[in-house]
């Protein structure tokens, strides 16, 4: 075996981490900055017992997602294509939270798209109707029951040579689809219960069969999108971009400028009302600065 060693980091504790090499699993010693998803270098010790590894290098990260943490950025997942964010009609997903994430996906050069779960529940047409406006931009919705195993076959499908990343509320079935795609059960948040919950607290990244990847983390409470500059809102809102090209004004707020194409398509129905809402409130709204 080769003293130098290439794998990719699948779980991060606070100064540790374990790292998926060709040999196995291998608990290495962290350097600064590292997270899941992360390839890595690694020099491989071999121990009395168990292989050991020391990182010494991250190799160039294709994609990178950050939270923000006070007042600084911070990088949680690394080489994600994809993030599934996960919508259900209890706890009810907001189409804010959606927005946001299809924005923070977009400005990070990777592809959103919606996981509607519980589908056995009894869901209320206008929660259904809701979701319908991404499906008319263009953005996958695959209907499932992680629960049930309804139409998993169709997202396992989709997810082929993906490397996905599950958002959603707590609550809202992340472990519970990770659990069901890996065939093996993970700790899930059981809101009945009485033996206290399972909300999980750390990333991890599973690989599967067909070349699929993908990432269970905590459930975000908000998240924050203040980082960016105003002028790149319009990039999570592609139906709105299409249609400020044909403004009067290249420099046009959308909001009441002469000759604003994106106003004649929120009044004629083209574009939605809540998305128009949420890009003007994400892109002028004090709380977003
Ligand atoms: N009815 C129904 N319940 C589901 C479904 N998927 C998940 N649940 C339930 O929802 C609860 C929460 O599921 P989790 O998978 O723990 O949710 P999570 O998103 O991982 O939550 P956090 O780790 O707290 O962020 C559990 O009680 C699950 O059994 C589903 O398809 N249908
Ligand atoms: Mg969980
Ligand atoms: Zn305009």
């Amino acid at each position: 075996m080769k003293k130098v060693q290439t794998g990719q980091v699948i779980e991060f504790y606070s100064n540790s981490c374990l790292v998926e090499t060709e040999f196995g699993q291998v608990s290495s010693m962290a350097i600064k900055n590292i997270v899941v998803g992360d390839y890595v270098e690694l020099e491989i010790i071999q121990d009395s017992k168990a292989l050991k590894g020391k990182i010494l290098n991250i190799l160039e990260r294709q994609t990178k997602l950050s939270k923000i943490d006070g007042d600084k950025s911070k990088l949680f997942a690394a080489n994600i294509s994809h993030v599934g964010i996960i919508a259900t009609p209890s706890p009810k997903t907001s189409l804010e939270f959606i927005d946001k994430w299809i924005l923070k996906s977009k400005l990070s050069n990777i592809v959103p798209f919606i996981i509607n779960n519980k589908l056995d529940l009894e869901s209320d047409q206008e929660y259904k109707d809701k979701l319908d406006v991404y499906r008319k931009i263009d953005i996958t919705i695959i209907n499932c029951s992680a629960k049930y195993g309804d139409n998993i076959n169709d997202l396992i499908m989709f997810l082929k040579n993906k490397s996905i990343l599950f958002v959603g509320n707590s609550g809202a079935g992340k472990s519970s689809l990770s659990s069901r795609l890996i065939g093996k059960s993970l700790k899930t948040n059981n809101l009945s219960n009485n033996q206290g919950v399972h909300t999980t607290s750390l990333s991890s990244l599973y690989a599967l069969e067909n070349n699929t990847k993908i990432i269970d983390s905590p459930g975000m409470r908000d998240i924050q999108i203040n980082n960016y500059p105003k002028e790149q809102i319009i990039y999570g809102f592609e139906e709105i971009l299409n249609a400020s090209k044909y403004c009067k004004f290249s420099d046009c707020n959308h909001i009441n400028n002469e000759g604003c194409f994106v106003m004649k398509c929120l009044n004629n129905g083209q574009i939605n009302q809540s998305r128009y809402n949420n890009f003007i409130k994400f892109r002028d709204d004090e709380r977003y600065k």
